[in-house]
């Protein structure tokens, strides 16, 4: 069953329309047609919410006229180009980015004028797009805005959920999930593409020929249909694709006879089990629980994306005379983000094998100049392992492949590498444990990708020392580090207008929005009184609409004249969000055994928290409910709450970041060091202007380095001293501070409610284990963080220190732009160039 696919330029064509006006007026006509004629209300009602609709509509006929163009002149010029696969994308809101990304903001702000709206307030009536988890999603998402930005020939492939990440609600019992229906109404900025569609196979079995090739019949068959979002570039015509896939079932499938018959449930069976496949985002956190639908989700991407990848290298080639197979990796270059969509590597071997005849040298040989990996994690729960006979079942003809990879791998390290065979069994692809064999995902992508990257310097160190120490030797070039970057435009050229005409200003210059760099030119300014003026009241403006969100969602009432602090990210104990409550606590109880003198020589602080835990993460959940019982005693004492609060936003998400990060002034990123491979939101904050208080982990070294160490209040065990510490804790070595005793003592006294912390704290006790034993080392580094803490007080009642610090923070952060992070991938793993729409 081939799918009729295909997007070849025609000659029937039309030629591309004229260009949209660009005067309010003319703009104001255009959204106003789309009320009338593009309806999805009833006529009679203009209120925000339909404002909005024809807003976006007319904004997408703008991206569609370019998209067109730029697959068209992509198709001329035929360059290198790269697709990236991932089973998250962030997307976040997309309006304020689009007329921004097109420079078109004051026309429609004009013209929604006219129309009686404000652009700022229709840009709330949009629902995130959450088709990620977090970091790597949101990563993914920063990525193609830089690829659009630098006119790469680029694109990204992913899977069109129905629902995203789930809405964060608070109950008595603590965090409670809700399904998220982005799509309620439906997407402005997705395009149906009803010729793109691809047959994905599941099940079945494998068929000998006569002449030994093999091929794959019987199972299921689902389409795969594409749903194209388009991405814009910051001040460029370029706008790439991001290409979602739907699972389809096919008509015929539907039993027409049981349905007759009274059998309704049986005979959309086939139906609703190619509903599910894009039903949910899988919401793992670092864990990944084996599920075979989880398995199926990461097959249809990978299959749907390289028969589309495919498709296009032959349309090409069909245009360019007679092309060889060999030349693929000169045209395609396939990043995978993560383990996730590993199964490209064997699929891409199917094809070729199976369906375009090669032999396996040059199937392989293709496969491994095409591939590139990125590593995202160490944790060892988050690398993906699938049962054998799971694979067997699902997928029996990458079965043979992996096997047939894994058997020519041991056979090479035999013959050429015989220092490596005792090596072998945590080395190989497959592991044969009896008790549960399984294919190991990382260990196929190290053997199979010609480039193997981390996500930040020590990262891709610890990559290189510890994880996949033993492949070095075999491919010393393989492995390089790519350290993680944002876009500039979506994290302070649009969520904080004010900070952003400040810098334009003073740089004379609004080049920095797309070189970054430019920004170490407001190091200069960093004393000047004028300049920490307007900076100070840019930020004073983001705390203020920060502060009446919070009172919004939360009905809180905070201090725009406190110190701002915000840990945001997703709840795990390796991030250390109890070390963080810890001390809250113990900065409480101080408080409280203050006198009221006293107390007004202390800094006020408001502590605000974020993020989301995995459903059934259950020390993540408690974490969650200890943080919000704090904040209810607190903030309703009166005697201390004018001095401090403990805040829980709820439902973080791209949109809420885009509020709290520009008002934020400390921000936490304290994980134990080693475990987050980077960390993007300490990008975000450093960039706002917002002082960092961290570990040596991740991207925090770099940013250290660049913001210079007197800027970063910096804490805690280096990631070598770590195993040492833990050594040292399991032999009954380990003494604990007084001061963290006293705040875990406090939460047992009850002050916070009735709710049994027991378990939480007795993570915290022990010898060993991991997730016990204190494994993430709260305690050890606690008295360093409550120093570190101490000297943030200090800095903060120092104003013109302060801002000079929080200039300096922002200055530094030019490294920290996607545009550099994706200009590297370009050039060092992808090898690709410039694509430039004229
Ligand atoms: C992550 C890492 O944990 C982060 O440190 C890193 O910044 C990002 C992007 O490289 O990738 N890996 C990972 O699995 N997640 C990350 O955030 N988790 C989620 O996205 C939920």
């Amino acid at each position: 069953a081939n799918g009729s696919a295909g997007s070849a330029i025609s000659a029937k064509v039309p030629a591309v329309a004229q260009p949209l006006a660009e005067e309010p007026a003319a703009i104001a006509s255009n959204i106003n047609y789309h009320a009338q004629f593009s309806p999805h209300f009833s006529p009679f009602k203009f209120e925000p919410e339909q404002a909005y609709y024809a807003t976006a509509e007319s904004v997408r006929d703008r991206l569609v006229q370019q998209w067109n163009e730029t697959y068209v002149h992509f198709h001329k010029v035929d360059p290198k180009q790269t697709y990236y696969l991932s089973m998250e994308y962030l997307q976040g809101r997309a309006l304020t980015n689009a007329i921004g990304n097109l420079k078109i903001q004051d026309a429609y702000g004009d013209a929604l004028k006219k129309l009686g709206h404000k652009l700022e307030e229709i840009t709330e009536e949009e629902k995130d797009a959450a088709l990620g988890n977090g970091g790597l999603g949101r990563l993914a998402s920063c990525f193609l805005d830089s690829m659009a930005t630098l006119n790469l020939p680029a694109w990204g492939y992913g899977l069109r959920y129905k629902y995203g990440l789930f809405k964060q609600r608070f109950a008595k019992e603590g965090q409670e999930e809700i399904a998220e229906d982005w799509l309620e109404k439906f997407s402005p900025w997705e395009i149906v593409r009803h010729d793109i569609v691809y047959p994905v196979r599941f099940f079945g079995h494998v068929e000998v020929n006569p002449n030994e090739s093999r091929k794959w019949v019987g199972g299921e068959v689902v389409q795969a249909l594409a749903y194209d979002v388009p991405i814009p570039g910051y001040n460029t015509k370029n706008t790439i694709s991001l290409r979602l896939w739907e699972a389809k079932a096919c008509a015929e499938d539907f039993n027409l006879f049981q349905f007759n018959d009274g059998q309704y449930e049986s005979a959309a069976q086939l139906h609703s089990r190619a509903q599910q496949i894009c039903a949910v985002l899988y919401p793992g956190d670092a864990t990944e629980n084996g599920k075979l639908l989880r398995l199926k989700q990461q097959f249809f991407l990978c299959s749907a994306s390289l028969q589309d990848i495919i498709f296009r290298f032959k349309e090409r080639r069909v245009e360019k005379g007679s092309r060889q197979w060999s030349e693929f990796p000169s045209k395609v270059a396939v990043q995978l983000n993560d383990t996730h969509p590993t199964l490209a590597i064997p699929e891409l071997m199917r094809l070729l094998l199976d369906d375009e005849g090669l032999g396996w040298d040059e199937a392989w040989d293709v496969t491994t100049r095409t591939i590139a990996y990125t590593n995202h994690t160490v944790l060892p729960e988050a690398l993906e392992k699938w049962s054998q006979a799971l694979m067997w079942k699902l997928l029996p003809r990458h079965m043979e492949i992996i096997a047939e990879i894994d058997k020519r791998f041991v056979a090479m390290i035999q013959k050429t590498q015989t220092d490596l065979e005792s090596k072998l069994p945590s080395m190989r692809i497959l592991d044969d444990n009896p008790q549960k064999p399984v294919v190991r995902m990382a260990n196929l992508c190290v053997v199979s990708a010609h480039t193997v990257n981390g996500v930040a310097q020590l990262h891709s160190d610890i990559l290189k020392s510890e994880l996949f120490a033993d492949y070095v030797s075999i491919w010393p070039s393989k492995f390089q580090n790519k350290t993680n970057g944002i876009t500039p435009r979506r994290w302070l050229r649009f969520c904080s207008p004010e900070l952003s005409n400040i810098i334009t200003k003073w740089l004379k210059s609004e080049q920095w929005v797309t070189n970054l760099d430019l920004l170490a030119g407001l190091r200069k300014f960093a004393d000047n009184a004028g300049f920490q003026a307007e900076w100070a009241s840019a930020k004073m403006a983001n705390k203020h609409r920060l502060a009446q969100y919070i009172e919004r969602v939360t009905g809180v009432d905070i201090d725009p004249n406190s110190l701002f602090d915000i840990q945001v990210k997703r709840i795990h104990e390796y991030k250390r969000q109890l070390l963080n409550i810890l001390g809250a606590i113990y900065r409480y109880k101080k408080l409280k055994e203050m006198s009221p003198e006293e107390r007004k020589n202390t800094t006020s602080r408001t502590i605000m928290f974020g993020g989301k835990a995995f459903a059934t993460y259950t020390n993540a959940k408690r974490i969650v409910k200890l943080v919000n019982d704090v904040g209810a005693v607190v903030n309703s004492d009166p005697e201390v709450n004018s001095y401090l609060k403990v805040v829980f936003v709820p439902n973080y998400n791209v949109s809420v970041a885009e509020i709290l990060i520009p008002g934020s002034e400390l921000s936490q990123h304290i994980s134990t060091a080693g475990m987050e491979a980077s960390g993007t939101s300490n990008m975000k904050f450093a960039l706002n202007g917002c002082l960092i208080i961290g570990t040596l982990d991740g991207a925090n070294v770099e940013i250290r380095e660049e913001i210079q160490e007197e800027n970063f209040f910096l804490f805690g065990a280096t990631a070598d001293e770590v195993p040492r510490l833990r050594k040292k804790r399991e032999n009954g070595l380990f003494k604990p501070d007084p001061r963290f005793e006293e705040a875990k003592q406090f939460i047992r006294s009850g002050v916070f409610g009735s709710y049994d912390y027991n378990p939480l704290l007795e993570s915290l006790e022990g010898n060993s284990g991991y997730g016990r034993g204190d494994y993430f080392l709260v305690g050890q580094d606690f008295p360093s963080y409550m120093d570190a803490q101490a000297k943030v007080d200090e800095a903060y009642k120092d104003r013109k220190r302060w801002l000079k610090m929080s200039i300096l923070s922002t200055a530094g952060s030019g490294k920290f732009s996607s545009d550099r992070t994706i200009a590297q991938y370009a050039k060092e793993i992808w090898r690709i160039g410039e694509c430039r729409v004229p």
